[in-house]
C-alpha cells in the first residue's frame, strides 16, 4: 500500500467510525458489534502507527466518544473521565504486567480485579455528602447532565452515610440486570413498542430520556468502581478507596478482588468468565487495576488512557456475517420458521452457518434481507440468532424475502391466523416435515429418551414408509433397521432395545412426548399429577374444566376486592389457550387411534404416588372392583391423595376392597380371604374423615 492508498483508505475509516460513534454515542443504537468497532480502530491505529504524518486533529483515535446531545446541558468533569485500554489475549495481559513493574520500579505488583459492566460510565457529584449533579462520561471532557434522571435510580444514594469527603466525583457504570431488560422487552412488546437490542442500549436509552417519570420505570443500577475530584481523605489503595465508597453508601461491585500478580488476574479472569452467565449481569470483560494509588500517581497516563488499568474483553459473541439465502423450517406443530442461511462465521467459540429470524414480524421489523451483512448473536448454548442488519452496508440488489405460500415440503397451504406471530403448514399429518420433527419430539432425551432415534434415522424411516407416526415405531424389528443405510447390525440391535426399554415411561413424559401444541414438560408434570392417569386426561370434560376455573377466577377476584382468603384454583399455570388445544387434540380422532396403538404396542404409564395431601390412610391397601358413580382414576386419585396404596388385585395384604356395580371376581376373593369391603357410601364415608392432623 502506498501512501495515497493509506490516505484514501484512512479517509474512509474515519468517516466510518465517525459514523458508528455517532450511532453508537450519540443515538444509542449501535449498528454493529463492539468487536468489529474495535478491528476499525485497530486498522485505523495500526496505519496512522506506519503513517504518522496522515494522522489528522479529527482523527477518531485522537479524541474519545462522541458529541453530548443538544437536549441535555453539558457538564465538564472535575477531572476527565479517561478511557481503559482493551487487551484481548493472555500475551497482552502479561505485557501490561512486565511495563507495570518496570514504570514502577518494582518487583512485585498486586492488582485489583473488578467485572467490566457492559453499562453506560457516568461520574456522580456529592457535596457535604449530598448528591448535587450526575453527568454522562460523553467525550471523557465534558458529559451531560442527567442528574434528574439518576435521582430516580433506587440504588443511587441521594446522600452519603457517615463522614463524607466535603467533595466527592464517583464514578461507575449504570447498567440494567438481565432480567429486568427482559421483563421490560416482555412490556414493551406488549405495548407495541420496539424492543432494545441488549441491556446496554436499555440501559443508555433509559438514562437519556427527557422525562424522568420514564426513567423511573426502568429498572436500573449503579457500581461505583471509581473516583474523580475528592477534597477529604482516602485510603490508599483502590480497593480499599471503594470499600470506604461503600461504607458511605454506594453500590460496589461484590466479585471484586484483589490480587497477587499477573497470574492471579488472569485465573480471576477465567474464574469470572466461566460464571459470567450466572451473573445477573451482562460483563464484557475484567478490568485489572494496580491497587496502590500512589504506584498509579507513577504510572500516569497515556493519551486518555491510564497506564495502571487493563480491560481484558471476553471473546465477541456477536460477529457480522453476508446472509447468503432465506429457507423456512417447518416444525412438528407446522409452525413455519424462516431460517438464516449464513456465510460461515466464528462467533462465541464455534462456527456458526444457521441462525433463526424467529418470525415474519421479526423478519419486517429487523428489515432482514437476502444479501444483508449481518449480526449474529450466540449466547451460551442457545439457538444463534439473527440481531439486526448492518444497513450502511446493504448491497444494491438485497432482496426482500416472501414468506412462501405453500408448504416447501408438503405443499400445503401456509396459513396465519389473526392475532398469531407465527405462520402454519396447514398439512398436519400429511406433511412429512411435521411428521418427522413430531416423531424427533416423541423420541428425544426429555420425552420416551429413544437413544439411537437421531434425525437422519428418522428421515429415513418416514421417507421409505416404514414409519408414519410415532406408535410405528414399535413395530420395527432390528431386520428392518439393519437395512437402512449407515447402520451396523449392533447399532440396529441397540435401537430396538431402546425402543423397547421406552416402553415404561411415566405418565408426564409421556403426555411432553405426544406433542400437544403448548404442553411442554412443567405442564405435562401438573397434567399428570392432577389426573393421575392417561385414562383421566382422555376422558376428561375440558370445557366444564375451562368454565369452573373461570368461575373459581371470578369469585376469587371478589375475594380480593374483600380481602378475604382465597379459593384454590385447579390446574394452576394451565390457561384457556393450553385446554383448548388439549381439548382439539384429544377430541382429534387420529390422535386417539396413536394412542390407543401405542397402549397396544404395550405402553406401561408409571403414576409414581404423588405427594399424599394428609396421611389419614397411610399404610393402607384398597383395590377397587366393579362401577362407582366417579370414575375408577378419580377414586384412586382420591385415596392416594389420603396416603393409601391402590392395587389392581385382592391379597392378604389388601385392608379394603371396594365394590362397585357388577363387581368381578375380586369381591368374590374379598369374600374368600374375609378382607373387609365397601360399597360406595362406605368408600365415600372414608374418604370424607377429615385431616386429623
Ligand atoms: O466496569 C466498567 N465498565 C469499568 C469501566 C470499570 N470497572 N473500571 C473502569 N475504570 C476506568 C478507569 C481506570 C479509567 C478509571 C472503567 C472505566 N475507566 C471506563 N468506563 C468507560 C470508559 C472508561
Amino acid at each position: 500500500m502506498d501512501q495515497a492508498d493509506a490516505q484514501a483508505r484512512l479517509q474512509a475509516l474515519r468517516r466510518e467510525i465517525a459514523d458508528h460513534d455517532y450511532r453508537y454515542y450519540v443515538q444509542d443504537a449501535p449498528s454493529i458489534p463492539d468487536a468489529e468497532y474495535d478491528r476499525l480502530i485497530e486498522e485505523l491505529q495500526a496505519l496512522e502507527a506506519e503513517y504518522p504524518q496522515l494522522v489528522t486533529p479529527d482523527s477518531p483515535s485522537q479524541r474519545v466518544g462522541g458529541t453530548p446531545s443538544a437536549a441535555f446541558t453539558p457538564v465538564r468533569h472535575m477531572v476527565p473521565m479517561l478511557s481503559l485500554a482493551n487487551a484481548f489475549d493472555d500475551e497482552a495481559v502479561r505485557d501490561f504486567g512486565r511495563r507495570v513493574r518496570e514504570l514502577a520500579g518494582e518487583a512485585a505488583v498486586d492488582y485489583h480485579c473488578e467485572p467490566k459492566f457492559d453499562g453506560l460510565a457516568i461520574s456522580l457529584l456529592y457535596r457535604q455528602g449530598v448528591l448535587v449533579r450526575a453527568a454522562t462520561r460523553g467525550d471523557g471532557s465534558t458529559g451531560e447532565d442527567v442528574t434528574a434522571n439518576v435521582r430516580t435510580i433506587a440504588c443511587v444514594p441521594l446522600r452519603l452515610r457517615g463522614d463524607a469527603p466535603a467533595v466527592l466525583e464517583v464514578r461507575g457504570e449504570v447498567y440494567m440486570p438481565r432480567e429486568g431488560f427482559l421483563r421490560l422487552n416482555a412490556e414493551q412488546a406488549a405495548r407495541g413498542d420496539k424492543p432494545f437490542v441488549n441491556p446496554r442500549n436499555a440501559a443508555a436509552g433509559s438514562l437519556r430520556q427527557l422525562d424522568p417519570r420514564i426513567t423511573a420505570s426502568r429498572p436500573l443500577r449503579f457500581y461505583c468502581h471509581g473516583y474523580g475530584q475528592v477534597e477529604g481523605t482516602l485510603p490508599d489503595r483502590h480497593g480499599d478507596v471503594l470499600s470506604a465508597l461503600e461504607l458511605l453508601g454506594l453500590p460496589v461491585c461484590p466479585q471484586r478482588r484483589r490480587v497477587a500478580d499477573i497470574d492471579a488476574c488472569l485465573a480471576y479472569y477465567a474464574e469470572l468468565g466461566a460464571r459470567r452467565a450466572e451473573l445477573p449481569y451482562d460483563i464484557d470483560g475484567v478490568v485489572y487495576k494496580v491497587d496502590r494509588l500512589d504506584l498509579q500517581r507513577r504510572l500516569g497516563f497515556v493519551a486518555r488512557a491510564p497506564r495502571w488499568a487493563l480491560a481484558h474483553k471476553f471473546p465477541a459473541e456477536e460477529a457480522v456475517t453476508v446472509l447468503e439465502n432465506i429457507e423456512v423450517q417447518i416444525g412438528r406443530t407446522g409452525a413455519v420458521t424462516p431460517v438464516a442461511r449464513l456465510a460461515p462465521v466464528f462467533v462465541g467459540g464455534v462456527t456458526v452457518t444457521n441462525a433463526t429470524l424467529h418470525n415474519e414480524d421479526e423478519l419486517r421489523r429487523k428489515d432482514v434481507r437476502v444479501g444483508d451483512s449481518v449480526v449474529v448473536r450466540r449466547a451460551g448454548d442457545v439457538i444463534p440468532e439473527v440481531v439486526r442488519v448492518v444497513t450502511e452496508r446493504r448491497p444494491v440488489d438485497a432482496r426482500v424475502f416472501e414468506m412462501p405460500a405453500q408448504c416447501p415440503v408438503c405443499g400445503s397451504d401456509i396459513v396465519r391466523l389473526d392475532g398469531e406471530a407465527v405462520s402454519r403448514c396447514s398439512g398436519g399429518l400429511h406433511c412429512p416435515a411435521q411428521v418427522k420433527a413430531g416423531i424427533a419430539h416423541f423420541a428425544s432425551r426429555r420425552a420416551m429418551d429413544i437413544d439411537g432415534l437421531g434425525d437422519k434415522l428418522i428421515e429415513q424411516l418416514v421417507d421409505r414408509g416404514l414409519v408414519r407416526d410415532v406408535a410405528d415405531i414399535y413395530t420395527l424389528d432390528a431386520a428392518t433397521v439393519a437395512g437402512l443405510e449407515r447402520m451396523a447390525e449392533k447399532s440396529a440391535a441397540n435401537l430396538v432395545a431402546a425402543i423397547e426399554a421406552s416402553k415404561q415411561v411415566t405418565l408426564a413424559r409421556f403426555v411432553f412426548a405426544l406433542g400437544i401444541p403448548q404442553v411442554g414438560e412443567e405442564i405435562a408434570r401438573i397434567l399428570a399429577d392432577h389426573f393421575h392417569s392417561l385414562g383421566a386426561i382422555r376422558s376428561a370434560d375440558w370445557a366444564a374444566l375451562a368454565q369452573e376455573k373461570k368461575e373459581i377466577q371470578k369469585e376469587n377476584t371478589k375475594r380480593r376486592g374483600r380481602k378475604e382468603p382465597l379459593a384454590p384454583v385447579p390446574l394452576p399455570g394451565i390457561g384457556e389457550h393450553i385446554i383448548t388445544s388439549l381439548s382439539t387434540f384429544f377430541g382429534d380422532g387420529r390422535n386417539e387411534s396413536v394412542i390407543e396403538r401405542l397402549l397396544e404396542h404395550g405402553i406401561t404409564l408409571e403414576t409414581p404416588a404423588p405427594e399424599p395431601a394428609d396421611s389419614t390412610l397411610a399404610g393402607k391397601t384398597f383395590v377397587i372392583t366393579g362401577t362407582f358413580s366417579r370414575s375408577r382414576e378419580e377414586l384412586t386419585a382420591a385415596l392416594q391423595q389420603r396416603g393409601a396404596r391402590v392395587t389392581g388385585s385382592v391379597s392378604r395384604n389388601t385392608d379394603f376392597v371396594a365394590v362397585g356395580d357388577n363387581p368381578g371376581s375380586k369381591a368374590d376373593k374379598a369374600a374368600q380371604l374375609g378382607i373387609a369391603t365397601l360399597d360406595e357410601a362406605g368408600l365415600m364415608a372414608i374418604l370424607e374423615v377429615p385431616d386429623s392432623r
